[in-house]
């Protein structure tokens, strides 16, 4: 497949202000007839060809002012039509009538059916699948869409914009127009037929105007939209508090399906949503998926402004929208954790959100900015854009804004954001142009400085790492601290020769330094004493003296996480052991949990290789036992701190990466500490016994039932008598499905032969529940006791389908990413390349997301990676792949 480069961008030739399109809505076939006005750009020669793009679809007709064109008028190639404009300058309109197949549609871009009704999905490039258009994000039209259908299949017909009129037709069909005030690329286009449930309601706008917020899901499923429909009000509300940014449209509309590729898309006005992210009750969503609801409804929400107002000039901008939106999602998630909490526990609330969030980027982003799909935030090549909705464009460009966000402060960051606005609204734009924007307001207060160095982060790929030494001088009382960078080749970058030059990066790094008795020592700093300073390293090296350091500190590093790099430290121990307990920075104290636990769990890798004795368990086990303990924390931050780090993040520590060796350890672990700790996880069991009240999933009770749920893992991990049958007590008393799917997921985990009874009661009460049956299914691919000969059991089941990405995502993904003793054996290797395969077939999207589960199969040790290399290559032979798993397998390779 030809390689795209970012350098290579040219303008398109013709604007297009205006786009109307007809539908006749039917499952089999769809007829499109679109008018798509065009007029040359200013400086286009007579002459130029207009080119459009279309995939999977049957021409009709093509029209030209009207006119019908003969064959030998345009031409019809590998995925696109091109003809040649009349040279007069002056507006031109091309007519098409084609024909595209939803029912046969399996990969879910473009128009396809779910059920019985149908959606669209068009980011990055679906539209084309509906009819040939200039599918670019800087082309952006004001659409106008006529919707025809049958009204007993499909009596709700939704587009972007506004309803202007709805009328039944002579033929019995009926039919809906839809205008969409703002313009917008195509990819932002959406439309859903079917028949639905609605919940609505109408909020006020900060400027007084009535808007419609509404949410669409399955019949039957009303009552679970609620949660949703007031996260949209919240997330509407936020962006007006926060950014002054206002609703600007009169309806916004949520439709929830059950077939979706992601988690949700972000069509202007029309949001269409995995069914995953929109439905939630008590009885059926953990509190977990309140959260991610809560995330995904404001993701969606804010790109609003940053994405459809504001656009990408191409996709090598992806991050321009993504990044910044997940940093204005990850805010709103955090700002209505802490709303109404007094300022410790709101402190508490904000910090065990960073953690997730810093979780999820170590878990998923820093392997792949040390594999072959290694990018920068701001790619500068791809095969197949589907590939690059990365966690580097998302999360870590998510970061590259928050670091933004430290070095100009809440205000700087606010007046970047409107001068941003100022500057670019209605267009479509580069992540230069952000930063230009964010850099004028710096540069106004920091004189003298730019943000020059700190756009590397948006050109260089890779996890930088910063080697951090301090020495202590007593008679001086000063601390010297120095930083240094490096940031080594990158993925494919490492086969260059000679490998690409990587420049020193912006980091800010926040520090703080604590006394032996973990007492918070004060750093004079700008003219004030400061518990956190930030460091700002802009070079290979640097060098800070602290004074006035009345005794020898330990320090604080990388508070609240302030930089996405890997820190190489002298800290000791004992240093580790401090600040685990007393930092006074939650995330920093979290970190040094987490950095103990791993240097205990590569020991347990080591022992275990060389067959020395296992390391001794006491630092760990007394961290954890005062955390366990310390009634100052709220529960949902106890349930962070006493968390192992994940499986995965352990198996991607090693040198080499080494699977089995990492399940032992880990399990072992996890084993001891459960046991060693069982009267304190018994004693926190029962205090955080469910109070009876109505449920809530606000972070003081889901916090609790968090803790709960992990107590329970820990006693049963370790054996503790009675452990299975307060597990079963709390399967059969459960209240909702937090506390159900903890005490199955349990018991699956340690307990498998006594899980029998509550897994065949849950699928009895849920078997008609899609989502909460893609529950049952992930819990069991999950459990170390699944082998390959049970996940194909529980894909031989009835319920399964790999059509549907999210029971394909429960059972298949979750076995390949979570079940690594498993996966990790011959029949293991097989069964991924079979279904990458299998995937490849129907959904190339959902196939290629499987694929990049082997990207760092040669960090391996030589058994597995040679099976791994083994299945890549089976993968890579097999005929027919697509474009997508193709670059994935063939970089992996390379
Ligand atoms: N734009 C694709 C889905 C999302 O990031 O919101
Ligand atoms: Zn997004």
């Amino acid at each position: 497949a030809p390689t795209i480069f970012r350098q290579d961008y040219v303008p398109y030739p013709y604007r297009l202000p205006r786009v109307r399109l007809e539908f006749d809505l039917a499952a089999e076939s769809t007829r499109v007839r679109s008018e798509l006005r065009f007029e040359p750009a200013p400086g286009t020669a007579p002459g130029t060809p207009l080119v459009l793009q279309g995939e999977d679809l049957e021409l009709v007709e093509v029209r030209l002012d009207g006119r019908p064109l003969a064959a030998d008028e345009y031409q019809l190639a590998d995925d696109t039509l091109s003809l040649v404009p009349p040279g007069h300058g002056k507006p031109f309109t091309i007519g098409i009538v084609s024909l595209c197949r939803p029912a046969e549609n399996t990969t879910l871009m473009g128009l396809y059916v779910s059920g019985d009704k149908l959606f669209t999905q068009c980011e990055a490039q679906g539209f084309r699948r509906i009819t040939w258009f200039p599918d670019r994000p800087d082309v952006m039209a004001r659409f106008e869409v006529l919707l025809r259908a049958d009204p007993a299949a499909y009596p709700l017909l939704l587009s972007n914009g506004n309803l202007i009129e709805q009328a039944g037709l002579p033929d019995g069909r009926h039919q809906a127009l839809w205008r969409d005030p703002h313009p917008k690329p195509c990819y932002l286009f959406a439309l859903v037929a079917g028949d639905f449930d609605c919940i609505e309601r109408t909020e006020t706008t900060r400027s007084g105007r009535e808007v419609l917020l509404q949410v669409y899901s399955d019949k039957g499923y009303r009552e679970q939209t609620r949660w949703a429909l007031d996260c949209l009000a919240n997330a509407l509300h936020w962006d007006e508090r926060r950014f002054g940014l206002e609703l600007d449209l009169d309806r916004f509309m949520v439709v929830a399906a059950r077939d979706f590729n992601m988690g949700a898309m972000e069509n202007k006005g029309l949001n269409i949503f995995n069914a995953a992210y929109v439905l939630a009750d008590p009885a059926t969503a953990t509190d977990a998926a309140y959260r991610g609801i809560e995330a995904v409804i404001g993701h969606e929400y804010f790109h609003n402004w940053t994405g459809n107002r504001v656009t990408c000039r191409d996709w090598f901008q992806l991050s321009l929208k993504e990044g910044l939106t997940v940093f204005r999602d990850q805010e709103f998630s955090a700002d209505m954790l802490a709303a109404g909490l007094p300022p410790a526990e709101a402190a508490s609330a904000r910090a065990v959100k960073r953690i997730d969030d810093v979780h999820t980027l170590r878990l998923a982003q820093f392997p792949e900015d040390a594999g072959p799909m290694a990018h920068p935030i701001r790619p500068d090549s791809y095969q197949e854009i589907g590939n690059f909705y990365t966690a580097t464009v998302y999360e870590k460009g998510a970061e590259v804004i928050r670091m933004q966000h430290t070095l100009l402060g809440e205000d700087g960051f606010r007046a970047g954001m409107d001068e941003y606005f100022r500057r670019h609204d209605g267009q479509a734009v580069t992540c230069d142009d952000f930063v230009d924007a964010m850099e004028s307001i710096y540069a106004q207060r920091h004189p003298g400085q730019d943000f020059s160095v700190f756009r590397r982060w948006y050109e260089q790929a890779g996890t930088p790492r910063v080697r951090v030494r301090s020495h202590y001088d007593p008679a001086a009382r000063a601390c010297r601290i120095t930083l240094e960078q490096r940031c080594a080749p990158a993925g494919l970058e490492a086969r260059q020769s000679p490998p690409p030059e990587k420049p020193p990066l912006h980091i800010p790094l926040a520090i703080g330094l604590i006394d032996a008795d973990g007492r918070s020592m004060p750093i004079q700093w700008e003219g004030e004493a400061r518990d956190t300073v930030v460091l700002e390293l802009r070079e290979a090296s640097g060098t800070w003296t602290l004074t006035d350091i009345p005794r020898a500190p330990v320090l604080s590093l990388l508070r609240g996480f302030s930089a996405p790099v890997i820190l190489e430290t002298d800290r000791t121990a004992d240093d580790l052991a401090l600040l685990a307990r007393r930092d006074p920075d939650p995330f920093a104290r979290w970190d040094a949990v987490q950095e103990t636990a791993h240097r205990h769990l590569q020991a347990c890798i080591e022992a275990g290789r060389s067959g020395g004795p296992q390391p001794a368990l006491d630092t760990l086990l007394e961290i954890w036992r005062a955390a366990l303990k310390d009634e100052r924390l709220s529960p949902a931050y106890q349930a962070r701190l006493l968390a192992l780090p994940a499986l995965r993040e352990v198996i991607d520590r090693g040198e080499p990466m080494d699977p089995q060796a990492a399940v032992a350890a880990w399990t072992r672990t996890r084993q001891a500490l459960g046991a060693r700790l069982a009267d304190a996880w018994r004693a926190a069991y029962d205090a955080l016994a469910d109070d009876g009240g109505p449920y809530s999933p606000d972070p003081v009770s889901s916090g609790r039932r968090a803790l709960r749920n992990l107590a329970l893992d820990n006693l049963l991990a370790g054996q503790a008598p009675g452990a299975v049958e307060l597990a079963l007590a709390q399967y059969r008393q459960a209240r909702n499905m937090t506390e159900s799917l903890g005490a199955l997921t349990a018991l699956l985990q340690h307990a498998p032969q006594d899980a029998a009874g509550p897994l065949a009661d849950f699928h009895a009460r849920w078997r008609d529940d899609p989502l909460v049956l893609d529950r049952w299914f992930g819990a069991q691919a999950g459990a170390p006791g699944c082998t390959v000969a049970g996940v194909r059991a529980l894909m031989a089941l009835p319920d399964f389908s790999l059509r549907n990405p999210n029971r394909a995502r429960a059972v298949v993904f979750r076995f390949c990413l979570d079940n690594p003793g498993n996966l990790h054996t011959p029949e293991g290797y097989d069964f991924w390349a079979e279904q990458v395969l299998a995937l490849d077939a129907l959904n190339p999207e959902v196939a290629a997301r499987l694929s990049r589960a082997f990207d760092n199969w040669a960090r391996h040790e030589p058994v597995a990676r040679a099976g791994m290399q083994a299945a890549l290559r089976r993968v890579l032979d097999a005929p027919g792949l697509s474009r997508n798993v193709r670059e994935i397998v063939s970089k992996a390779l390379a």
